[in-house]
């Protein structure tokens, strides 16, 4: 196995905060025991979680206004790979890639799985992209896609999700996720019904060409780049559509998509109840699709997803397997950074909403007292489990500081040497 870091910088690190890290660890397990929870069970959860890193948040994402680009950005999807690996090294929960196609084509992808192979990181969900067009395309995507009035562009847009799946069948991925941003900017200037319908029967298309083993995750957006409507705009039309194309056809929650306020956890809840979640492209926002680190303004809307998520685990939901996937942009951070701090977020609030006590919650709930259900919800989440992360990295020889060792090793400065040229942008033009 490869490792961008030295392995033996890792385990310098580790050593020296061993010793705090037992001592922090062993006072939690004293308390958890005490609330009749087992520590070594809950870090080998730790330890069992991932959540797959979007190729694209590697490099600096951007406004519309502006990219302020970082040093040493990566500039292809080797590059990211890379990147990628030590995403994983450091925080030991991010084992897969999430690619964007075409950014992300290359003439090779056996070449590309063998150098994925080497860091041991797996593919998941494989990413269309009808949103926008390139540069050798014969029709545009500017009044739509999958939902277009002319049929001979919903074709090219059918057509490059087929090629997308085939893409994905060399990596070994077994989703494809698709977003579109077909919509309107004006009243009147498209039909609603008629719009879905055409985007129905694309999608039921696309369906036809999934293997039998894949899944097929539609993902809504409220708004942008449509302003006034927005052909999937919310978990409605979602279902409505992962209903009509098939069974293996589910609905995809980013956490940016909804409008303000939206309460996201009880469209969870329907997700599961219908077998229709998909998966999830986590993310913070206070305005919109900000695209702002996971946990870094909601951290309690994280964990009360969790709960739900926990819940169905809890209750042995049937067909409950939802893919987990970070989607930020990071404008002023480095991306690694962020992506690593991102993860342990999202790792966090698993861990947290395994603390709950279900049946006492249970009960609150059938005797109807607010307050102590609610005490109850927070007694997990106000509980640090800080050293039961850093134990699990620490077992799986990942960093106990994650963000200490990554700074510490100089890769972005090593970065910046080898990759003198300014690559890599959410947009993915490099
Ligand atoms: C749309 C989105 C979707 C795209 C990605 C680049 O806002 O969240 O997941 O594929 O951003
Ligand atoms: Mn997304
Ligand atoms: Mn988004």
């Amino acid at each position: 196995m490869k490792y961008p870091i030295s392995p033996d910088l890792v385990a310098e690190k580790n050593d020296q905060l061993t010793p705090d890290l037992q001592k922090d660890f062993d006072a939690l397990g004293e308390q958890l025991e005490r609330r009749g929870l087992n520590i070594q069970a809950l870090t080998e959860q730790a330890e069992a979680f991932d959540i797959a890193v979007p190729s694209w948040g590697t490099g600096t994402g951007g406004t519309r206004f502006a990219r302020f680009p970082g040093v040493g950005e990566p500039r292809n999807i080797f590059e990211k790979v890379e990147d990628c690996a030590v995403i994983n090294q450091m925080s030991g929960c991010t084992s897969e890639i999430s690619p964007h196609f075409p950014w992300d084509a290359v003439d090779d992808f056996t070449e590309l799985k063998a150098h994925s192979d080497q860091y041991g990181l797996g593919w998941s969900s494989v990413n269309s992209n009808t949103f926008q067009d390139q540069p050798d395309q014969e029709r545009s995507y500017k009044y739509g896609s999958l939902s277009h009035a002319d049929a001979a562009v919903r074709e090219q847009a059918v057509a490059h999700n087929l090629q997308v799946i085939e893409w994905g069948k060399q990596l070994g991925s077994k989703v494809l996720t698709v977003w579109v941003g077909d919509g309107s900017n004006h009243p009147g200037q498209q039909h609603f019904q008629r719009a879905f319908e055409r985007y129905l029967a694309s999608a039921k298309a696309i369906y036809q060409g999934l293997p039998n083993d894949w899944e097929m995750h539609i993902e809504h957006k409220m708004f942008e780049p449509a302003f006034y409507s927005t052909v999937i705009q919310d978990w409605g039309s979602n279902i409505l559509a992962a209903m009509e194309t098939g069974e293996r056809c589910k609905s995809l929650v980013d956490l940016g998509h909804h409008a303000p306020n939206v309460n996201i956890e009880m469209i969870v809840s329907r997700l599961i109840q219908f077998k229709k979640l998909g998966g999830f492209h986590f993310n913070d926002s206070k305005y919109g699709d900000d695209d702002l680190d996971s946990g870094s303004l909601h951290p309690y809307q994280q964990f009360l997803i969790f709960n739900e998520l926990v819940d169905a685990e809890h209750r042995k939901q049937e067909g409950f397997a939802p893919a987990y996937m970070l989607d930020q942009s990071h404008n002023v951070t480095d991306p690694i950074e962020s992506l690593i701090n991102s993860a342990t977020e999202v790792q966090r609030s698993f861990i947290k909403a395994l603390l709950v006590d279900r049946n006492a919650l249970e009960n609150y709930q059938n005797d109807n007292d607010a307050i102590m259900a609610s005490n109850t919800l927070k007694a997990a989440f106000n509980t640090d489990v800080s050293p039961i992360l850093a134990m699990a990295r620490k077992n799986k020889n990942a960093a106990i500081d994650s963000l200490a060792t990554y700074r510490a090793s100089g890769y972005r400065q090593q970065a910046a040497k080898a990759r003198p040229d300014t690559g890599g942008s959410r947009s993915g033009i490099v």
